[in-house]
This record gives C-alpha cells, sequence and structure tokens, in this order.
C-alpha cells in the first residue's frame, strides 16, 4: 500500500511523553510512512522520548537545547546525516515560560525571564527554520509547522508573557513564509485551543479554561491532541501546496466568538 508520506522525512521538536500534541502529529506522519527523528528537552524525558520514537523506527534521537545556535547546528547535522542531506517536514512544538510567569500580573515580568519566553518559544523557529532551509532546499521544498496559541491575538489572564511570545512566533511565521517562500519552503501555524497535556496538566485553572471552551465554542467540546495531529497532517502534506504564512485554528470555533 502507498501511504501518504511514503518517502518523507521529518524532524519533530517538542515530545515529551505521549500526551504530547508534537507526538499526536508525529504518530499520524509515521502512521503515513514517514521517517522522522526526535529531539527532547532534557535528561529528565530521554527515556520516555526513546521509547516513542523507538516505537515508530526513528533514526535519531537527540537533546536539543533551542537556546544554543551550537547546538542546533548540531542537530541539523545530525538530520542532514540521518537523512542523506534532505527534509521534508519540521513539526515545531516547543514553548516555554517560567512557571511564575504564567500567573498573576504580566506587568511583573522581569526582562530576563521575558527574553527567556522569547528565545526558547519564538526566537527557536526562526533558528530552526534557517538551519531546515538548505535541508529541504535539497529535497525541492518542504513544509514548517509550529504551534500557537489565541493567547498571542487576545489577552487571556495569566498566559501573560507566553503571549507575548507567540505574537512573536505569529509573526515570524508569516516573515518565513516570505522569506522561504521561492524555496518552495511553506511556513503555517495551528492554534489549538487548550489540549491536556504535561505543559497543560502544571497551569493552575487549566480545567476551567477547557470548561469554558465546552460552553462558548461554537462545538461545544474540548480539544484533544488527535485533532491537532490530523489538522497537522494536512498543513505537512502536499494537499496545503498553495498554503503558507498561516494559522489553522483547531479549537472547536473558541476564536470566531465575541462572548
Ligand atoms: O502555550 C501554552 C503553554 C506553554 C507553557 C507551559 C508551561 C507549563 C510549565 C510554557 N511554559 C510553561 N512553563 C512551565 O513551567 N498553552 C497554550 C497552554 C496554556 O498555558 C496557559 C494557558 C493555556 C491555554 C497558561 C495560562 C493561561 C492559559
Amino acid at each position: 500500500m502507498t501511504r501518504p508520506y511514503d518517502g518523507k522525512r521529518g524532524l519533530v521538536l517538542g515530545v515529551a511523553n505521549r500526551r504530547s500534541i508534537a507526538w499526536a502529529i508525529a504518530k499520524r506522519l509515521a502512521d503515513g510512512g514517514a521517517a522522522l527523528a526526535f529531539t527532547y528537552q532534557g535528561e529528565r524525558i530521554e527515556k520516555s522520548v526513546r521509547e516513542l520514537a523507538g516505537s515508530v523506527s526513528s533514526p535519531l534521537v537527540t537533546d536539543c537545547d533551542v537556546r544554543s545556535d551550537d547546538d542546533v547546528r548540531r542537530v541539523f547535522d545530525k538530520v542532514g546525516q540521518a537523512f542523506d542531506g534532505g527534509l521534508d517536514l519540521l513539526v515545531h512544538s516547543v514553548a516555554f515560560a517560567a512557571a511564575e510567569d504564567l500567573e498573576g500580573r504580566f506587568t511583573d515580568t522581569p526582562r530576563e525571564r521575558f527574553w527567556l519566553a522569547l528565545d526558547v518559544s519564538a526566537y527557536s523557529l526562526v533558528s530552526c527554520a534557517r538551519a531546515a532551509e538548505p535541508l529541504m532546499e535539497s529535497r525541492g521544498g518542504g513544509s514548517i509547522l509550529t504551534m500557537t496559541y489565541l493567547g498571542g491575538e487576545r489577552a487571556v489572564p495569566h498566559y501573560n508573557v507566553m503571549g507575548v511570545a507567540k505574537a512573536a512566533l505569529d509573526a515570524s511565521v508569516r516573515y518565513l513564509a516570505w522569506d522561504l517562500g521561492p524555496k518552495n519552503i511553506r511556513v503555517n501555524a495551528i492554534s489549538a485551543g487548550p489540549v491536556r497535556t504535561l505543559s497543560a496538566r502544571s497551569i493552575a485553572g487549566f480545567p476551567t479554561m477547557e470548561a469554558i471552551v465546552e460552553e462558548r465554542s461554537p462545538l461545544h467540546r474540548h480539544i484533544e491532541a488527535d485533532d491537532v495531529g490530523a489538522a497537522a497532517t494536512f498543513l505537512l502534506s502536499d494537499d496545503a501546496k498553495n498554503v503558507t504564512g498561516t494559522t489553522l485554528y483547531v479549537d472547536s470555533g473558541y476564536h470566531a466568538m465575541g462572548m
């Protein structure tokens, strides 16, 4: 049987465990025939990422500190070696703000932690896109996907500095799309509603947010990681060959509402 991603090679950043949005996307791509490399952040989650990667016969699993240009360069060198100098797909599902900055007042965010959130959550897309460019060019094009959230466009209580980082990320998607379009490299984002992941579970009031989406969104239901996986397979596929610089909302329609 020929599958939609047979012969495609991808790199996935941001898997932590089986509940991760990045894993839901990776699973769909792997089931479609893609060969996937993975990066993880820190020894704490190495084991769980290696197990998941092994279950889809990944040829490469490596640590990546996206705050380091040297580390990003090393990772993409390895990806080039693993995939014969070519890359078709890049999934960026990475974000971080200090836990104390996701509660209380945005006004109180210190300078250093403001830049930390933007560095990890927004600039990392730029550095990864730059490193992916030659690998994708050698394949005649590629598709880059990142994860964003409505809190980058509207004030969502407590999302705070992450909202500012997502605003920078959203703008980066558009400028990268313009730069990389001539090389047939597409850059898009999925704006997911709240999904119960490791990141989400440490956030106070997360169940309340899910309840609000279920009450106020047109579809009145919560969002699961695999809903994002399904949308991702579209944006990453050739079916979306003329889609770039945009955001696809997987949020039960919540973003369309004014009340
Ligand atoms: O982008 C996010 C969360 C990303 C995130 C999560 C954490 C938790 C653990 C970034 N940094 C950290 N740092 C940690 O120490 N979301 C879209 C989920 C989310 O997070 C919120 C939300 C929503 C929705 C925080 C406050 C309010 C709403």
